[in-house]
């Protein structure tokens, strides 16, 4: 092989958060990066226009095409007009509990979705020269059977989405053994940034409570407060898909923090961060949390106006409707396999992340502050 030749990678799922975070950490590295992208009918590239290039470049080393998971002939054509050293597969219907609402779509683009990139490196003769990282889940550890979960820990999926991600899990296994293939699946705990989709829970009370900060917004509705998660800087988990491609052989890793957390605590943990304090009461659906005390000091260096952060206000209630079918209780990972073999260890810890969601979401609501005030937010095209 041309050691001088730039390395080629293909990503699906480029417009998402770890795809986004991939795409910026391969092109460091002087990767030509291609990006697998759907068809929208609104601008779905948010995350990645930082690092576009126009396609009348002469010399491009970022460049997207149209595709979709679900359609076997397309994945096959780029596949073998990219010729691909190195897939990561990070495409998926990711939302756990819409996985509920779409079961059979989330077992096709998920499950079916990885045979699909599998068979088209098998097909084209590529076994040899590409290497595929399947995004697999901590989900897949499910109902608990065991803490901390490590790679030996047995699975027991809740949800259509981690039996999705079960059937992705054991076709790249089966690919690896079957064609010699150097395939391997990144058993990744929760991990979460700035850009991470709107509707997960951590983004979705980052983003509430720098809207209550600032009076764009008085409650925060949330499901399941006891759920306890092992939450990780998505910065650092895709340093760690790129090690497990580096490798002599194909193996599987854990990767989290080590660390769990109940839902309720980085709610509190949020709002800490403004100078607030949230006390809890109420059990299950009556469950509530209600402003006990504010740092002004915070506040004012913040130049969030005291008077929207009121004592006594409740600011977090529980709706039952963002309960799923069956729940994932607790996850807490054992990633001691990839530090010893992989060299890697998480550099952000939980209080970074927070602090960096909620840098992150309270400048981007003074924008929404600024636009609601100016009248520019709300464009009505129809009238
Ligand atoms: P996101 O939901 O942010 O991104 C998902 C990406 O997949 C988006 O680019 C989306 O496109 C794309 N996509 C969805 N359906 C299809 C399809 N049918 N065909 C092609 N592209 C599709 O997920 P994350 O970045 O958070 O996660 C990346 C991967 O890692 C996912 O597979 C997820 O299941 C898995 N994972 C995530 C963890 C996490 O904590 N973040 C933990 C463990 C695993 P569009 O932008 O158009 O919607
Ligand atoms: P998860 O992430 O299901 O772990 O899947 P999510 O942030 O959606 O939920 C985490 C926990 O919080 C509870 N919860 C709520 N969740 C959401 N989304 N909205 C709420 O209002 C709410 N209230 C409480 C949930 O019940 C759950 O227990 C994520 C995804 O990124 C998957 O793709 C990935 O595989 C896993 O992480 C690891």
């Amino acid at each position: 092989m041309d050691t001088n030749k730039p390395k080629v990678a293909f990503i699906t799922g480029i417009t998402g958060q770890d795809g986004a975070y991939l795409a910026e950490f391969l092109l460091k590295k002087g990767y030509i990066v291609h990006g697998l992208k759907r068809r929208s009918s609104l601008f779905n590239t948010d995350r990645i226009d930082h690092i576009y290039q126009d396609p009348h470049l002469s010399q491009r080393n970022f460049i997207l095409h149209y595709g979709d998971l679900t359609d076997s002939s397309n994945l096959i054509r780029i596949i073998q007009e990219v010729q691909p050293d190195e897939i990561y597969n990070l495409a998926a219907q990711s939302h756990v509990k819409v996985s509920f609402d779409t079961p059979e779509y989330t077992a096709n683009a998920d499950g079916i979705g990885t045979l699909r990139i599998l068979d088209a490196v098998r097909l084209l003769g590529l076994t040899q020269k590409t290497r595929v990282y399947q995004a697999s889940t901590s989900e897949l550890y499910g109902l608990v059977q065991a803490v901390p979960q490590s790679e030996t820990t047995p699975f027991y999926p809740r949800s259509p989405y981690a039996v999705a991600k079960l059937y992705g899990y054991w076709i790249t296994v089966n690919y690896r053994e079957a064609y010699n293939m150097y395939a391997c699946n990144g058993i990744l705990f929760n991990h979460e940034s700035p850009v991470r989709g709107e509707t997960f829970v951590t983004r979705k009370i980052t983003r509430a409570v720098a809207k209550i900060a600032l009076g764009l917004q008085d409650k925060l509705f949330l499901g399941n407060l006891s759920a306890q998660r092992d939450w990780g800087h998505a910065k650092d988990y895709v340093e760690a898909m790129w090690l497990m491609l580096q490798q002599d052989k194909p193996e599987d890793f854990v990767i989290a923090t080590g660390v769990t957390t109940p839902v309720r605590d980085f709610v509190r943990m949020a709002f800490a961060e403004i100078g607030v304090e949230i006390e809890f009461s109420g059990k299950n659906e009556s469950e509530k949390g209600v402003i006990i005390d504010r740092d002004e000091e915070i506040l004012n260096r913040l130049n969030i106006p005291v008077e929207n952060i009121k004592l006594g206000q409740t600011v977090v209630k529980v709706d039952p409707a963002y309960y799923r079918p069956t729940e994932v209780e607790l996850l807490i990972g054992d990633s001691s396999k990839a530090q010893e073999r992989l060299g890697w260890k998480p550099k952000f810890t939980l209080p970074m992340l927070v602090k960096d969601m909620m840098d992150s979401d309270l400048q981007l609501m003074r924008k929404e502050e600024y636009l609601r005030k100016g009248g520019f937010y709300t464009m009505n095209y129809f009238e």
